[in-house]
């Protein structure tokens, strides 16, 4: 893998990357693209999604007239849990990111995706930001895992273990489950705002969900360009913050470091299996070749 080309700070961008929204500049289309994203995920996310993201939604009253005003959601979100959303360009250096998160600020791309390209997109725009992420951190559990993480960061960034670490978020923050009684739900951003994922996710038999183990999650490979082919679930939105903010990391990373890494689709001994997948998915060529959207 190529070594990820440092971003340059954009012309017009503050030193920490953050840039005006530019709510007035949006066009009629780009609000539409928006709607429309929002009204699939709205037909499907109840009983698929958590409750603490469904009841998000409503606190931010995130329901579907067009692209949200940052200044807006931040005085009722600021209010919940302290977090507010910066507008960036797109991605940042990973330092930067950690010190938003570090400091309660969620960095949110202010561009939305064509209306050619609803279904994937690597880069997260906007829609994927926003509707993805930002519904979870009016949890004040889950708000306060987001700001550990952040804080875990920049350490990890100290020490050289940053891979372990981006698999954490990977794996929690974007496509993570939650066990409840009514069943598995999604509180994974990568998941929530897609809808052919959020249906994959829960449904198809052919990804693994196993049980969050900390270590095994740092350990675990991932991939970027398809469905997940593993989710793990966490039994509690406090578990995963306790379990986070209760370890020392260094210890660890140092032990991981003398480990291999665990294959994406692997079973390992010890693993807590709720489904043990068939990878059909993966295996038949996934979205390139099912031409799934
Ligand atoms: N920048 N804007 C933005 N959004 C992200 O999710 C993001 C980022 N920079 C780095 C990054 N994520 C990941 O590499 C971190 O999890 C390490
Ligand atoms: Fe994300």
């Amino acid at each position: 893998m190529g070594v990820l080309a440092k971003p340059e700070l954009p012309p017009g961008a503050n030193p920490d990357w953050t840039i005006p929204q530019g709510f007035e500049h949006y066009s009629e289309a780009e609000h539409q693209t928006w709607t429309t994203l929002y009204e699939r995920q709205a037909e499907i996310l109840p009983e698929r999604a958590c409750d603490e993201f469904l009841h998000g939604l409503d606190a931010l009253d995130l329901h579907g007239q067009g692209i949200p005003d940052f200044r807006q959601l931040n005085e009722t979100l600021s209010g919940l849990t302290g977090w507010r959303i910066v507008a960036v360009p797109g991605l940042v250096p990973d330092a930067v990111f950690f010190d938003h998160l570090a400091n309660r600020r969620f960095p949110a791309g202010n561009f939305i995706r064509g209306a050619g390209e609803l279904d994937y997109l690597e880069l997260p725009d906007i829609f994927h930001d926003v509707f993805g992420h930002v519904p979870m951190l009016t949890d004040p559990v889950f708000a306060d895992y987001m700001q550990a993480y952040g804080k875990g960061g920049r350490r990890a960034l100290s020490l050289g273990s940053l891979a372990n670490l981006a698999r954490l978020y990977w794996y929690t923050v974007e496509f993570g489950l939650l066990r409840t009684p009514q069943g598995l739900r999604i509180y994974g951003a990568g998941i929530v705002s897609s809808k052919t994922e959020t249906i994959f996710a829960l449904a198809s038999d052919s990804p693994n969900r196993l049980g969050f183990d900390l270590e095994r999650v740092m350990r675990t490979l991932y991939r970027i360009d398809d469905f997940q082919q593993v989710y793990f679930v966490i039994p509690s939105l406090t578990y995963l913050l306790d379990v986070t903010t209760g370890t020392d990391f260094g210890p660890l990373y140092a032990k991981m470091s003398n480990m291999p890494d665990i294959p994406i689709a692997a079973i390992e001994p010890g693993d807590k299996v709720f489904t043990r997948g068939t990878q059909e998915y993966a295996r038949s060529g996934g979205r390139l070749r099912q031409g799934a959207a």
